[in-house]
């Protein structure tokens, strides 16, 4: 008969041996296992928002609100404030992303008391070396925008960036212009304050580095060089989609961005042509630094892939000068100042024009069958949009 002492000496030898076995793994290179099994018996994060933790490709990130909440409310007055270091000493380098379901847009606004009216922030404690804009196109991916609004405002904090994001909201329900929203973007953010550089950002890409600064180069740059969803790669050198950053003077030698780019694609590349046709070149964040999370979605409803994109792009070098900034005609029929962001409401007309004709009657239209005008092109403008203003831009400055 074993006795209970024996008993007890038998399991302990049984765990000292599963020890041994387990050390040994992990020397062998299983690390991966071993840490795995020691996994399952951590407490788990049960926010999801905070702590450190590993991104998809096991690169350790922070949380973006650590070392932000000892920044004071009150803004030092007067001449002595000092300007900001060259580099900020808020900078930590990677950071933990993840989108838990419960955020709430009050979250948002509780974790960042320093942000003003219409997203506006200017760090307390000393003066901005830069002022950054953000141009977000956007329609019914509310959702992403919080998940963004959360990661964003501190991660431009950090930078001790003089900032304000501007959310471009295309009105009704016509086919996505991703392009002409910002050129909407670039004209209704100059308007409010000289912005040295303005970072135009697609809603459902997270950085994930705060050393991937929101400020502009000699060159127009592009942000998202390092994607998860292309396995944190450039997918083709002229790549030039996601988040890329101009300063105003790069806008307007390139006559800014097409308008007509309705539906998904081709818009990015249609831009990358243009910085080279502007006489300039692209320029990148290194691949460690330019790195984002994209929130996984389905090809949004009203955003289906263009056809037209591959005959555009062959002819973008006689189009450019004719198509940009110089023509974009848009009606504003909102401007919000909401606590996290400032939403501007935008008519862009449709592929037929600012105020397509309305559709015939279905026996007319059945008679003369025309193609001339896209069935989509029902987007008839309310009283509310007939109200809003008319925006022709100003021709570029030569150069
Ligand atoms: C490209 C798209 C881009 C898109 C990237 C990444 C085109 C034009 C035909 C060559 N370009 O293929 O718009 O951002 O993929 O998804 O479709």
């Amino acid at each position: 008969m074993i006795s209970i002492q024996s008993k007890w000496r038998y399991l302990f030898m049984f765990l000292g041996i599963q020890l041994v076995v387990m050390a040994l793994l992990s020397r062998e290179g299983y690390q991966k296992r071993v840490s795995y099994f020691i996994r399952i018996f951590r407490k788990p994060d049960t926010t999801g928002l905070s702590g450190r933790n590993h991104t998809a490709a096991g690169i350790a990130g922070g949380d973006v609100y650590a070392n932000l909440s000892h920044l004071s409310k009150t803004h030092s007055q007067g001449d002595e404030m000092p300007y900001c270091p060259k580099t900020s000493p808020l900078i930590g380098g990677p950071i933990h992303v993840s989108f838990p379901s419960g955020l709430t847009t009050a979250q948002v606004q509780r974790k960042n008391p320093l942000v003003v009216r219409g997203g506006r922030y200017r760090p307390p404690d000393c003066e901005a070396r830069h002022r950054t804009a953000i141009i977000i196109p956007h329609r019914h991916r509310e959702h992403h925008l919080k998940f963004l609004l959360y990661y964003l405002h501190p991660f431009l904090q950090r930078q001790q960036l003089n900032y304000g994001i501007y959310v471009i909201h295309q009105a009704g329900n016509y086919t996505f212009n991703r392009a002409k929203l910002m050129n909407v973007g670039f004209r209704e953010a100059m308007k409010e304050e000289d912005w040295d550089c303005l970072f135009f950002h697609d809603v459902d890409l997270i950085p994930e580095d705060d050393r991937n600064t929101y400020v502009c180069d000699s060159n127009p740059k592009h942000a998202a060089i390092a994607m998860d969803k292309f396995g944190y790669k450039l997918p083709y050198k002229m790549y030039f989609g996601g988040v890329s950053a101009l300063s105003p003077l790069h806008y307007l030698k390139m006559n800014g961005f097409p308008n007509n780019y309705w539906g998904w694609g081709g818009e990015d590349d249609d831009i990358g042509i243009r910085v080279t046709l502007g006489g300039m070149y692209i320029t990148r964040p290194s691949v460690k630094v330019g790195r984002y999370k994209m929130i996984k979605h389905k090809l949004d409803k009203g955003n289906g892939v263009n056809p037209k994109r591959f005959n555009m792009l062959a002819k973008t070098r006689q189009t450019w000068r004719s198509d940009g900034m110089n023509t974009a005609e848009y009606e504003t029929i909102s401007r919000q100042y909401l606590p996290l962001y400032t939403n501007i409401t935008v008519n862009i007309g449709t592929e037929a024009g600012l105020h397509p004709p309305p559709p015939l009657p279905p026996a007319k239209a059945a008679v003369e069958k025309t193609d001339q005008v896209p069935s989509k092109a029902t987007a008839k403008p309310s009283a509310k949009l007939k109200e809003g203003r008319t925006e022709k831009m100003s021709a570029p400055r030569d150069r």
